[in-house]
């Protein structure tokens, strides 16, 4: 059969843990159905924790359709009219009876996590011809060899206009803070404490909040709390929305972030960041780190890029020290503008959802 043209897709998330899986899912079937104009529907498997990322979602509906996206339970995969391309996400197995109806009907993508390390470029890409149909793997990335990044038509000019309404002048450093519960959470807001300009830190609401409570010696932390210790200042948000939290990173001057969205959104904040691996066995995870650090801040200059290292690699180790936080604060000036310039040079590259489209016009010439 020829055809090169696929409407149809079919999403699949299954959710592992945290936010990013239906982070990802969500944020790509809606840019595949409002920027390319497909049908997409994105099959979910717990409809409770993607209520968290999709507040419009009802969970008692097997079906719905938001912002152009259809959203059905995993359950009601519909195996009579598989899509013209289906998209399993992360491994997550598609449904075996979905799967028996496919053949000569869908393509099979699965896309894989992110990872800035080199090997990606080469297995971008490839098939395998061991299953039925085939199953071709596509790797997200950095460089113009792989799969590319999420990145919506607009965000990084939205980025740049809400940054470019914050005060100037204010010696206040606004910092937003989405990590794991083992980061070294205290050591941060001890060294936050003692630094010698005042903070404001931003909390979105997530597992940490028992650290920030012991910290700050009280049981409990409510959403809207503002606590205070020397030239630290938290505040305790809600968890927010996606377009929410965008706007949040646009508009601080440090970001920690975590995982796989999270950490492309604040490159695309184009803000300096310290990004925090989900953890993995045998120290994949901070392979992982090194390999985007060495990416990422190959050009910049040597002081700034010795403060950077030190400071993720703090983080990531579970011990960071005042000196490490205020050196990295000493090099503030020099990370911004790197960041600036790097998050803008990758922003001209060819985005995850069109790469996907190219990619699906090229192996769909025999299904
Ligand atoms: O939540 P994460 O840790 O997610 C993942 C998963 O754990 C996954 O299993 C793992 O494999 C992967 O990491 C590497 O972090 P991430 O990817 O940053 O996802 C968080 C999502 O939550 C992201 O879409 C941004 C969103 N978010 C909000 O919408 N509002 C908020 O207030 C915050 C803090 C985040």
């Amino acid at each position: 059969m020829s055809n090169n043209v696929a409407k149809r897709w079919d999403v699949f998330c299954r959710i592992v843990d945290n936010f990013g899986d239906i982070g990802v899912c969500w944020r790509l079937s809606q840019q595949l159905a409002q920027e390319h104009h497909l049908q997409v529907r994105l099959f979910i498997d717990d409809l409770t924790v993607a209520s968290h990322i999709i507040p419009a979602l009802n969970c008692e509906l097997t079906s719905q359709v938001i912002h152009h996206v259809e959203i059905l339970t995993w359950q009601s995969a519909d195996t009579t009219h598989p899509a013209d391309v289906a998209l399993e996400t992360f491994s997550c197995e598609l449904p075996a009876n979905y799967l028996a109806e496919m053949q000569g009907i869908s393509t099979w993508i699965n896309l894989e996590y992110l990872s800035a390390e080199s090997w990606v470029a080469e297995f971008h890409a490839r098939s395998s011809n061991n299953t039925k149909p085939a199953r071709h793997f596509f790797f997200p990335g950095f460089t113009e060899a792989t799969g590319g990044l999420i990145r919506e038509a607009n965000i990084f000019q939205n980025n740049q206009l809400i940054a470019s309404q914050q005060p100037l002048g204010n010696e206040t450093l606004k910092v937003s803070l989405f990590c794991y519960p083992h980061a070294p959470i205290a050591d941060l807001l001890n060294a936050m404490a003692e630094s010698n300009q005042p903070i404001d830190c931003h909390v979105p609401t997530s597992r940490i909040f028992p650290k920030i409570a012991e910290f700050f010696h009280l049981d409990i932390i409510e959403t809207g709390s503002i606590l205070r210790k020397k030239n630290l200042t938290v505040h305790a948000l809600p968890f927010l929305s996606q377009a929410d939290y965008d706007q949040l990173l646009a508009s601080c001057d440090i970001n920690f972030v975590r995982g796989e969205d999270s950490w492309i959104r604040a490159i695309w904040a184009a803000k300096p960041f310290i990004w925090q691996p989900y953890l993995q066995t045998e120290n994949t995870h901070v392979t992982k780190l090194n390999a985007f650090l060495d990416l990422f801040y190959a050009d910049c200059e040597g002081y700034a890029k010795d403060a950077v290292y030190k400071m993720h690699l703090a983080w990531v180790s579970g011990n960071l020290t005042a000196d490490i936080w205020q050196n990295y604060l000493d090099a503030l000036n020099t990370t911004k503008s790197f960041t600036f310039t790097k998050a803008s040079q990758l922003a001209t590259q060819n985005d995850l959802a069109s790469k996907l489209v190219i990619f699906l016009q090229k192996v769909r010439v025999k299904v």
